[in-house]
């Protein structure tokens, strides 16, 4: 009531328009630094899954599963297309263990097969890597654990 009082005072010798904006301040000190906490936490929170987004959004990445869903030991798709600079994400689906190889006479001159390659199975359901592809051209890949039972890939980096 005071605090009220006060603010109906302030307001009295004051100017109008700006009066609504100084009493709610005076009025709500608590609450808007809490408040403020929150939308800053909240942003921070927010600002981080939009950069993640941002990232994924013009990264573009494709995603490829290891294993088809009826249990063929595939990439799935088995070719891919993207932008010089995007991702490819593969994720263990079924069949397990995977890996994803890149052979040096498999992709264009200038490209790293080494670190393109995941040579470490992915043993864990849902279990991803991914790899950046800046030198446009064609990349095949292959399973290693599949590589007899046909589990080949291709990336075409435009
Ligand atoms: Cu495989």
């Amino acid at each position: 009531m005071a605090l009220s009082m006060k603010a109906s005072t302030a307001f009295g010798t004051k100017v109008v328009a700006p009066q609504r904006t100084s009493v709610r301040a005076r009025a709500t000190p608590v609450v808007s630094a809490t408040l403020r906490e929150d939308v800053a936490r909240f942003a921070k929170a927010a600002g981080v899954g939009i950069a993640s987004l941002g990232l994924a959004l013009s990264a573009n990445a494709a995603s490829v599963k290891l294993g088809a869903d009826g249990g063929a030991l595939v990439f799935e798709p088995s070719t891919v297309t993207i932008k010089a600079g995007e991702s490819v994400t593969w994720t263990n689906n079924v069949g397990f263990p995977h890996n994803v190889v890149f052979d040096e006479d498999a992709i264009p001159s200038g490209a790293n097969a080494e670190s393109l390659s995941h040579e470490d199975y992915l043993n864990a359901p849902g279990e991803s890597v991914s790899s950046k592809f800046t030198t446009p051209g064609e990349y095949s890949y292959y399973c290693e654990p599949h590589q007899g039972a046909g589990m080949a890939g291709k990336i075409i980096v435009q």
